[in-house]
């Protein structure tokens, strides 16, 4: 089963969407198994953002993502990685489509909200980045049959 890692980024708990935010994802079918609420340290974001270091973004996004907490989520379901990038919304707010998290809650690429792993292999990637593998829950969920074929 794909899993997805989602960080609700310091923005989005500053702003109060963190209810609006989980509830995207868990309105849209994906199934939660792994969620904590903490302060990311500036190693664990060059870590996250390592493919990035080097870009002209890349000090104002480790500032940012550092700047407060963060709640990180791991959802799993068929195509999670995909559902998960198209419930949240292009990257610059002002290019997302109305309907996503970013395009519905955002204006600006240095605010833009979530983060959702971007490919199956960096999903495993990133969830090691942020869970241990026994702080994921392996449930049942009682809607099932009403989601997945
Ligand atoms: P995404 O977060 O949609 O996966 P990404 O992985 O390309 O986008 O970039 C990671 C974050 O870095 C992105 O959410 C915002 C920031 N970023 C990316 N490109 C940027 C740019 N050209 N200027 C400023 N910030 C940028
Ligand atoms: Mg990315």
């Amino acid at each position: 089963m794909e899993r997805t890692l989602i960080l609700v980024k310091p923005d989005g708990v500053q702003r109060g969407l963190i209810g609006e935010i989980v509830g995207r994802f868990e309105q849209r079918g994906l199934k939660l198994v792994g969620m904590k609420f903490l302060q990311m340290s500036e190693e664990l974001a060059g870590r996250h953002y390592a493919v990035h270091q080097g870009k002209p973004f890349y000090h104002g996004l480790v500032e940012y993502i550092t700047s407060g907490p963060v709640v990180a989520m791991v959802w799993e379901g068929n195509h999670a990685v995909a559902a998960a990038r198209a419930t949240m919304g292009a990257t610059k707010p002002v290019e997302a489509a109305p309907g996503t998290i970013r395009g519905d809650l955002g204006m600006e690429i240095g605010r833009n909200l979530v983060h959702g792993s971007d490919s199956p292999e960096n999903g495993v990637k990133e969830v090691s980045l942020f869970f241990h593998e026994n702080e994921l829950v392996a449930w049942q969920r009682a809607t099932d049959g009403w989601i997945i074929e």
